[in-house]
């Protein structure tokens, strides 16, 4: 595979994903990206000119997406919007960009013939309760909660359809919550420490018992590198690392790494479906395909993460205010 195109290079995974391509194979990397919101040119502009290049366009749009397509040997799918909350505020981009979006790529990989992986998330699964030991595996049923993951669990089931139906030769990956460098502010652990930078408390919704089961996006990469390379066609990964812990105690963890007390939080508007557990079981992945995360020390994880939001002020900050208006006007 010399020649990749990756689209949503320029988001949190994808800009992970494409740094890690570039160390670790020798494949020119075309990004498609939209540039939206939450996409940033910082985050490709350490990276080779002669190795990667950035096409602004829609994955939706078939007259961009073919010939960039035509001229790949493979197509990673990151593009989305990818966040639960502005679901709930507006789901009409997320049915444009996960579902028509995927269904543009989907097409023009058939026509082209062209290998595809789809990333998408643990969330197409629903919740587990609480006190359930079961985890996620590949056989677990689809039940989608909110927009957001309903339409990731969609654009799963084209690709699916499209492998069977077409013969498309597609794999797809799902994988638990990342955290890392380059995250939006608008996700849970960048809007906390950037809360504590600015003198804010941190917000928890509810009670805080929701339990996520976190990875680092480098292990997602390295993950998503392996299957593209070794994994079996029409085959469905799980990805994760054992990461599991409840909102409360990560936030508590923010708190005592970033030097204040664990109980200087403020507890704010539940979300609306609020998902109750994900958890992964890897299994597959790790026998199959013999990967394993490097990352499993969350704790020397989040420190580092909360050293990056310190030395990267300046990317974050024009976003700030925005971002906690459009939540303290929900009361969150
Ligand atoms: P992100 O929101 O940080 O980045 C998404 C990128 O896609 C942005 O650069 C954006 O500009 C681009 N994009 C959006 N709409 C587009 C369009 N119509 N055409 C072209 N580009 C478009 O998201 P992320 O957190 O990096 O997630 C990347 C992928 O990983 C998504 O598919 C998401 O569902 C999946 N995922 C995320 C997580 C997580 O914890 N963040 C976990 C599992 C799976
Ligand atoms: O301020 C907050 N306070 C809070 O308690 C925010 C923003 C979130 N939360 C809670 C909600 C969730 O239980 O923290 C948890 C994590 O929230 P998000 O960062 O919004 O992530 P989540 O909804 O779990 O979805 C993420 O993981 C799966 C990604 O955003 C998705 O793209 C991915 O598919």
């Amino acid at each position: 595979m010399d020649r990749i195109l990756v689209t949503g290079g320029a988001g949190f995974i994808g800009s992970n994903f494409v740094h890690h391509l570039v160390a670790r194979t020798d494949a020119r990397i075309t990004v498609l990206d939209k540039m939206t919101y939450a996409a940033s040119r910082e985050a490709l502009a350490a990276l080779p000119a002669e190795r990667v290049s950035l096409v602004v366009g829609d994955i939706a749009d078939a007259a961009v997406v073919d010939p960039l397509v035509a001229a790949a040997d493979a197509v990673v799918h990151f593009a989305a919007e990818s966040h639960n909350d502005n679901s709930l505020q507006d789901p009409s981009p997320f049915v444009q960009t996960n579902l028509v979006g995927t269904f543009t790529l989907l097409e023009a990989v058939r026509r082209h013939d062209v290998r595809y992986h789809h990333i998408s998330t643990d969330e197409v699964y629903g919740d587990l309760e609480l006190d359930d030991p079961a985890r996620f595996t590949e056989a677990t049923a689809y039940n989608p909660s909110s927009p957001y993951s309903s339409t990731k669990a969609g654009s799963d089931l084209l690709v699916r359809a499209w492998v069977r139906s077409f013969g498309v030769r597609a794999t797809i990956s799902n994988c638990s919550n990342n955290y890392g460098p380059w995250q939006h502010i608008e996700k849970f652990i960048p809007r906390q420490i950037t809360n504590l930078i600015d003198g804010v408390r941190p917000r928890l919704y509810g009670a805080g018992l929701n339990v996520r089961d976190w990875i680092h996006a480098e292990d997602h990469s390295s993950a998503v590198l392996r299957i593209l390379e070794r994994g079996a066609i029409g085959e469905t990964y799980l990805i994760g690392a054992d990461g599991e812990r409840n909102n409360l105690e990560t936030v508590r963890l923010i708190l005592r790494l970033m030097g204040h007390d664990e109980n200087d939080f403020d507890h704010v508007n539940d979300r609306a479906g609020h998902d109750l557990r994900y958890a992964i079981d890897s299994t597959k992945l790790r026998t199959e395909l013999g990967w394993a995360p490097s990352f499993q020390d969350f704790e020397a994880g989040m420190a580092a993460t909360i050293d990056w939001y310190r030395a990267n002020e300046a990317w974050w900050r024009p976003k700030k205010d925005a971002v906690e208006a459009a939540y303290l006007a929900k009361g969150q």
